[in-house]
């Protein structure tokens, strides 16, 4: 398979993940590791990234025909770490040329349905999952995928103890290492591979696969290589459970319920895949004692302190007491089991067809297509349109084939590039028109423009004229998600005389969706209004994960709402004015209530004060509060220059998100600089020297082909996993650079 020389960093991720704190070099023994290496890559040559409407899938060309016949693009080029052949630009000493510089970059990063693409990686859980699902359903994997997903794995391996943690970052823990351990087996890495044998030593340390939280379990349950009385109980009855009950499921936030969902179903399956020799022998090699000799029922609440994040409750250890010791074998009749796994598939069904088989996400996404071919079997339509639908969640890079958090970020990036080119000033420049058209397009296309059917049958929100975080057939709404594409759209078609491709009555069906996601609080959540109550909490049975269980308010979130409801009525005052207007007013109220003592606001999605404060401080100036006339905007640009670097920039660690203080990190950020400027701008900071400094560190760290490199990962979810956003580091700097030229001229600061 490989003809070629080995990508640069498929040897160590120490440059490309660019991490200044947690630098991940691969320091096993070389020899072992080159002769292995060097038998073990694709030629990255052949590689190609299609984009159909947004849907992003990577192919593998095996011949020099295949090959000329679709040629790989700058982009491919780019995602892969090889040459671009870009060329240097005229080295830019005013933020407007260092706009132009990094926008003639990006630009080349376009696809040609009019979005960008990214890595979205991060999570170390997912690969094992799919992983797991294509082995026991006896889907082929192609060798380039099964050659690269191995090389990304051992590239992302701890290097002082060979473990994997929750995500890139993170130290190792029997979720990480067991999971991806077990992975790179089924994929056909040895055991004597020098790489696997420091990996199977850390987990035995940590106490063997036992130890593993929830969903390692049942993962390797599912695998055969643990047995389900190790596995907490997850019954399909609680979705018989009628509307009303507190805990019924509908409640939960989208995520949880909808890994639930197919979670249950299989869970009262008992599926285990028959044994194989490989099974057989992994049952030997992931427990610190032979497998015969476990006691697995005693193992149910087992977890290393790796991976206890967030510790069961004494009410959920009671209730999963009860369920396995009285509800399983006294009370749960036959009638009663089929009734509830019916009902399960039923919602597993219509999840699959309201996404096209998509679904929500990179976890439910493979379960489904287990439960398919457990219920429909191996060749049914929804086994094979799920196996097709695997590859959206892939990615390839220079370290190989990862995972994404989602299908993509698709409609997210290209939404914010919009709304960056606005800032600076350059939508009617004729440079970068095409390039905004295209944008525009993309979002048109993306629009969602239809409730799913039997909405309230399968709990979805209205979603009529929403945007998703990725694409339209994923199709759930998002609240920000929705809003910055509005915002973006109508930047383009209502400020700038872009051509009207979203009519006035799809921009009212957004507002209308919107209109239907404010919590009684104020705020706003993700996907859906709060169900639930916080109590729910208690029952969060995951233990890697914090505030999961149900929606909560975010300072994000309620933002973009605001600002989207602010610049729809520029244009269309009179369209549900007064209902807008009170909405408004309480979200802002939930804005200024959510500040902490400190002058920040924490972050759930972005790392992590800082990204939070920029929202919230854009969600005050948009009626007018400022640095000038409002204490709250004083303490929080005090929070800001409190942070602010020897060197002008910010930097804020992932820890901030997981302890709920800011922490900072050990070298500068472009990103949350970015994000640390606008913020001070939006609060109409008066002082043009902290922003300077810091635009000039944002210059300092620009290519001399316009890009800037990755640095630290930017983006978290539930507390405990982060997640890449790369193509921030071109949309904020840009964002940050106009709005300075705005306030302060395109001074020379280079
Ligand atoms: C995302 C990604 C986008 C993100 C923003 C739009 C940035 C945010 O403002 C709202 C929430 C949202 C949509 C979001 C929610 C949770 C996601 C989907 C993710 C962080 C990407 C991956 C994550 C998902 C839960 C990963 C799978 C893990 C489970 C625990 C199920």
């Amino acid at each position: 398979m490989a003809d070629s020389k080995p990508p640069a960093t498929v040897e160590p991720a120490s440059e490309t993940n660019g991490n200044q704190d947690f630098v991940v070099v691969n320091e096993s023994p070389a020899d072992n590791l080159a002769s292995f290496l060097a038998s073990e890559i694709t030629d990255y040559r052949g590689w190609r990234l299609r984009d159909e409407r947004g849907r992003n899938t990577w192919h593998y060309l095996e011949t020099e025909e295949q090959r000329k016949e679709w040629p790989q693009t700058i982009s491919d080029k780019y995602f892969l770490g090889l040459d671009t052949d870009l060329p240097a630009l005229e080295p830019a000493k005013k933020p407007t040329q260092s706009i132009n510089n990094g926008l003639s970059f990006f630009s080349k990063l376009q696809l040609p349905p009019g979005n960008w693409a990214c890595e979205y990686g991060g999570p170390l859980f997912l690969l094992p999952g799919l992983v797991i699902t294509w082995y026991v359903t006896g889907t082929p994997i192609p060798a380039s995928h099964s050659t690269e997903i191995k090389n990304y794995l051992f590239a992302r391996q701890n290097p002082e103890d060979g473990g994997w943690g929750l995500h890139i970052e993170a130290e190792s823990s029997v979720f990480g290492t067991a999971m991806n351990y077990v992975t790179l087996r089924l994929l056909g890495a040895d055991e004597d591979d020098p790489r696997m044998i420091m990996a199977r030593a850390t987990l035995h340390r940590f106490g063997g696969a036992v130890n593993g939280p929830h969903w390692a379990k049942f993962w390797l349950s599912v695998l055969g290589v643990c047995e389900w009385d190790a596995v907490n109980p997850v019954p399909p009855e609680l979705w018989l459970l009628p509307d009303w009950t507190p805990i019924a499921p509908w409640r939960w936030w989208i995520h949880m319920r909808q890994v639930f969902l197919p979670m249950s179903f299989v869970y009262s399956k008992k599926f285990s895949a028959p044994l194989d020799p490989l099974t057989r022998q992994l049952r030997e090699e992931i427990y610190t004692q032979s497998y015969s000799s476990i006691n697995f029922a005693s193992h149910r609440n087992s977890i290393s302190e790796h991976d206890n994040f967030h510790p069961k409750t004494w009410i959920l250890n009671t209730i999963n007491w009860g369920l396995v010791n009285i509800w399983n074998p006294l009370i749960r009749v036959k009638s009663l089991v089929k009734k509830a796994e019916d009902w399960a598939y039923e919602l597993i069904k219509m999840e699959d067809e309201n996404t096209d088989y998509a679904n929500l996400g990179p976890v439910n996404g493979p379960m489904n297509l287990l439960c398919c071919y457990i219920h429909d079997g191996p060749d049914s339509y929804s086994v094979r349109r799920h196996r097709e639908r695997m590859h959206d969640f892939l990615w390839v890079k220079n370290e190989g084939m990862l995972m994404n958090g989602t299908n993509g970020v698709q409609t997210w990036d290209t939404s914010f590039l919009i709304q960056a080119v606005v800032d600076a000033g350059l939508a009617k420049d004729p440079k970068w028109k095409p390039m905004l058209e295209k944008a525009l397009e993309f979002l048109e296309d993306q629009q969602i423009r239809e409730n799913c059917p039997k909405q309230d049958v399968c709990y979805r929100q209205r979603r009529k004229g929403a945007w998703a975080f990725s694409t339209r057939d994923q199709g759930y709404t998002v609240s920000d998600c929705t809003s910055e594409a509005l915002k973006a759209v109508l930047m383009l078609q209502k400020a700038n005389g872009y051509p009207q491709l979203i009519s006035e009555q799809r921009m009212k069906d957004a507002i209308d969706t919107l209109l239907t996601m404010q919590n009684a609080s104020g705020g706003f959540s993700s996907y859906e209004p709060t169900r639930g109550s916080e109590y729910l909490e208690y029952l969060n049975a995951a233990e890697v994960f914090g505030r999961i269980m149900v929606e909560y308010d975010y300072p994000e979130c309620t933002t973009a709402v605001v600002t989207a409801f602010s610049i729809f009525t520029n244009y269309y005052p009179d369209y549900r004015r007064n209902e807008i207007e009170k909405s408004k007013e309480r979200a802002v109220k939930y804005i200024r209530r959510a500040q902490r003592k400190d002058g920040s606001w924490y972050g759930s999605w972005g790392i992590c004060f800082t990204y939070a404060t920029m929202f919230a401080l854009e969600s005050l100036a948009s009626v007018g509060e400022n640095f000038m006339n409002s204490e709250k905007v004083r303490n929080a640009c005090g929070f800001l220059l409190l942070n602010q670097m020897d060197d002008g920039g910010w930097g804020e660690s992932y820890k901030s998100c997981e302890t709920g203080s800011y922490i900072p990190s050990i070298r500068s950020q472009v990103v949350q600089t970015a994000w640390a400027c606008i913020a001070l701008m939006e609060a109409g900071f008066p002082e043009r020297e902290p922003l300077e400094r810091a635009i000039r560190m944002i210059m300092s760290r620009q290519q001399s082909n316009g890009e800037w490199l990755q640095e630290n990962i930017e983006g978290v979810f539930n507390k405990s996993c982060m997640i890449s956003y790369p193509n921030y580091k071109f949309i904020f700097p840009i964002k940050a650079m106009g709005m300075f030229i705005e306030r302060f001229g395109d001074i020379e600061i280079l």
